[in-house]
């Protein structure tokens, strides 16, 4: 069996190591299509976070308090750069998280493509799936904001890690998506699969930017493998993360049922065959998707791989 998994930001990777486990059980293979949106660049490093969350989390080094980075980080290299006075200081890359961008900026000058370099990363994690960038073309999340009365469009890790989203916001734009070609391998995993899941992941600005690339929608919505996507809203709030404010940008209801409508039924143009809530949004409907309520907190690896045998059931 080929599970694809459609995934961005820390709820998408710890749905991975759910996915991965469940997989393991009944000898399926599994490719992460990660988002690139937030990937950005700073110092001089291309630094992709959320490949290098499923990275680190599957490769059991991820910090599990912050959700990003690295367990048992030190931060000698941002105490330097902070004395000598450098901008951006509201963001913090930590001394070994700078490593893996050294390495990945250093590869991606030499010519390799995204998804190549993070093959080779993967190389010393194991992450025990396999791992993809959405595109290996540039493609970047940027919020129009309101800020020192001004309008301007700025990057998602400003928007987030520098305004924690507390500030008038307008819309999100995937900057380069519409020209985005899908990274190799991405449609073939897509075209061989027998199941897409979509991760409990933000819909806006983690999944939103993989379906932004037009041809990965097209082979999503057009493909032969079901789609059965995963709530990461449970009982009106986000599992975790920004969700509700991205959710409040577009002017969404921040529920199950809302996200649900919002991906849509394949059979109508949109994503979904079957979407699975969590027990307390038991009686969501959402109109041409089966739905599906059962535990969606994912305390623990046991409970996650749970979750995931469920949306496997659920897309038979
Ligand atoms: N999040 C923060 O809240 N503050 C930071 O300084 C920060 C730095 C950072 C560096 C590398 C990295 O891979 C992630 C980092 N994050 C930081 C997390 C990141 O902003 C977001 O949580 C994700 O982009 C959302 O998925």
């Amino acid at each position: 069996m080929r599970i694809v998994v459609l995934t961005g930001g820390i709820g998408g990777a710890r749905f991975l190591v759910g996915v991965r486990a469940h997989a393991r059980a009944i000898g399926a293979d599994v490719t992460a299509v990660v988002n690139v949106g937030d990937d950005v660049r700073m110092h001089g490093l291309q630094i992709c976070p959320d490949l290098d969350s499923v990275m680190y989390t599957l490769g059991g080094a991820a910090d599990p308090e912050r959700g990003w980075g690295r367990v048992g980080e030190s931060w000698v290299v941002k105490e330097e750069l902070a004395r000598y006075g450098v901008e951006p200081s509201w963001f913090g890359l930590g001394d070994k998280d700078t490593a893996t961008h050294l390495v990945r900026t250093t590869m991606l000058q030499a010519g390799f493509p995204l998804s190549q370099v993070t093959a080779a990363l993967c190389e010393r994690w194991q992450p025990g799936i396999t791992l993809l960038p959405a595109t290996d073309d540039r493609l970047e999340t940027h919020v129009v904001v309101d800020v020192e009365g001004e309008r301007k469009a700025i990057h998602f890790q400003e928007w987030w890690v520098r305004y924690r989203g507390e500030v008038p916001t307008h819309r999100f734009v995937f900057r380069g998506a519409e020209s985005a070609k899908p990274a190799t391998g991405v449609l073939d995993a897509i075209g061989q699969a027998d199941v897409v899941l979509i991760a409990p992941s933000n819909p806006v600005v983690s999944i939103a930017p993989i379906l932004a690339v037009p041809e990965i929608r097209d082979a999503v919505a057009n493909g032969p493998a079901p789609v059965v996507g995963v709530s990461p809203i449970i009982g009106g709030s986000p599992v975790r993360g920004m969700a509700d404010k991205c959710l409040a940008t577009l002017e969404v209801e921040v529920s199950a049922g809302a996200v649900g409508r919002m991906y849509g039924p394949r059979a109508e143009g949109g994503l979904l065959d079957g979407w699975l809530v969590d027990t307390s949004d038991a009686g969501v409907e959402v109109p041409g998707v089966r739905t599906r309520a059962v535990p969606l907190w994912m305390r623990d690896e046991t409970l996650t791989t749970r979750m995931v045998a469920d949306a496997l059931e659920l897309a038979r």
